[in-house]
């Protein structure tokens, strides 16, 4: 199975474990975890070749590891970027004094105006390092990267969240938390 092929598979699991998994006729526990026979079964029947060795190669080789079995790989959740409501029962940590918002440009105004929003997932997702946010905002053209002073939203009382792939997770970053980098 060809690595483009592999990659076009997960960006099919990613509409169902985290978007969308009535496409599949298959729901999420409130934790967001999928029976991995009937989300095989699902996906069959829209004619994507799947079954267990090619999820497991798939949660292998994602390149932002988006995806978990739990211990017997009877389920499979993804690791974050829900719009589907789901509670990954994360533990608020301490984060980083400063993380990092890839954007593009048209949102700029509004972000400065209304701070970071979740949007239509279930939190706003920050970046530790410059380039990653990059990555993210390259998304979309017109890169624009916000600092957000994370460290002091902390001491502020705000909750962060990390998860198991890493990215920083918050409910909201209002406008006086920001700096254009
Ligand atoms: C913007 C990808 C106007 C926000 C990435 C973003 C990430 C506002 C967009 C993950 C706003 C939402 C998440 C406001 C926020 N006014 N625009 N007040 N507040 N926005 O895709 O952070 O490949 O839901 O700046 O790598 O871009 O899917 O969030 O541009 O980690 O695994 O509204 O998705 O990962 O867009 O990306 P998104 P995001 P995956």
């Amino acid at each position: 199975m060809s690595p483009e092929y592999l990659k076009s598979l997960s960006k099919f699991l990613s509409l169902i474990l985290r978007h969308k998994p009535e496409v599949i006729g298959i729901k999420l526990d409130e934790n967001g975890w999928a029976d991995v026979d009937a989300l095989i079964e699902g996906a069959m029947d829209k004619n994507k070749e799947m079954d267990l060795p090619i999820l497991e190669a798939i949660v292998a080789s994602d390149e932002k590891q988006r995806y978990t079995f739990n211990e017997d790989k009877s389920k499979i959740r993804a690791n974050q970027g829900h719009s589907v409501k789901v509670d990954l029962e994360l533990e608020p940590v301490k984060p980083p004094k400063i993380l990092y918002h890839g954007t593009t440009e048209r949102f700029v105004q509004s972000i400065m105006l209304k701070g970071i929003e979740p949007r239509s997932r279930n939190h706003v997702h920050l970046s530790e390092d410059v380039e990653t946010a990059t990555e993210v905002g390259d998304r979309r053209g017109d890169t624009m990267i916000f600092k957000v002073f994370s460290g002091a939203m902390f001491r502020d009382g705000y909750h962060f969240y990390q998860s198991a792939n890493g990215v920083w997770l918050t409910d909201l970053v209002p406008n006086k938390y920001l700096d254009m980098l």
